[in-house]
């Protein structure tokens, strides 16, 4: 399988320069593609200085910070026009291990167009979030799941592989939100599509360097979304 690493930066130099070395240790068969939006700290060169001595490492470099779904709507169609049959989704702050991308793959291998890795399926952890943040991250997955018929379980998560047919069938070059409704919107339209999706346990952690660019409009957004779909989904229209 030929998998290309799509992920998202800005402001990420610090977490970058760690992290690009353990993707190329942890899946040394995957090529790498960093969509960065012109980061003020310097991110892409970060990227092209592992570029000068590594094939696998690509940068696609946007003028201006416009938001994780179109960074990642970009990312897929360079990946799916170069061949690319596995296309992963993942955070550059080490939220997500690289470690754990192998058993992704290995569940993309075995026929998912849609691989979750999830906290929240029997041995998925979050070993740093207080009872209330779980029970809020939990929750708003519940209400999304049930609204939208999703049948996930941690349907916002962000550590992802999409085979380039269930993007197709998706038509991801649709959508239009960003960060969690982005992520959900994506599994609503997989499940309405029928591709096969299958969540794999993982350990997610809360980033120790740089900043997160999550915002409560970007919560309100998904919330929204989830909602408004969902009633005419129960309800028609
Ligand atoms: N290119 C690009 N990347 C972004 C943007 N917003 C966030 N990211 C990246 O997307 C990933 C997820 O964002 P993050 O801030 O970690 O969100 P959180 O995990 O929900 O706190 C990180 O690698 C960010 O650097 C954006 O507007 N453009
Ligand atoms: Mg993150």
């Amino acid at each position: 399988m030929r998998a290309l690493v799509v992920m998202p930066t800005y402001n990420e130099s610090e977490n970058l320069a760690k992290m690009i070395p353990a993707l190329r240790d942890a899946v040394p068969d995957a090529d790498l593609l960093i969509v960065d939006d012109s980061s003020p700290d310097g991110t892409a060169d970060i990227v092209r200085n592992f570029m000068k001595d590594d094939e696998a490492v690509h940068l696609l470099s946007r003028p201006a910070k416009s938001g994780l779904g179109g960074a990642y709507r970009e990312g897929f169609k360079w990946g799916i026009e170069r061949g690319f049959d596995a296309l992963i989704e993942m955070d550059a702050d080490f939220s997500h291990d690289p470690k754990q991308l192998p058993s992704l793959l290995a569940a993309a291998a075995e026929g998912a167009g849609l691989v979750i890795g999830s906290r929240y399926v029997e041995g998925g952890t979050i070993p740093k979030w207080s009872r209330r943040r779980i029970m809020l991250s939990k929750g708003g997955n519940l209400y999304s799941s049930a609204l939208l018929g999703l049948k996930v379980k941690d349907a916002t998560a962000g550590f992802r592989v999409y085979s380039p047919e269930a993007l197709g069938l998706i038509h991801y070059e649709e959508v239009t939100l960003d960060g969690y409704g982005f992520q959900v919107e994506m599994t609503y339209r997989a499940r309405r599509a029928g591709v096969k999706i299958v969540e794999v346990p993982i350990s997610f952690v809360d980033r120790e360097v740089g900043e997160s660019k999550m915002s409560g409009s970007i919560v309100v957004e998904a919330l929204v979304m989830v909602t408004r779909r969902g009633f005419s989904r129960l309800f028609g229209r």
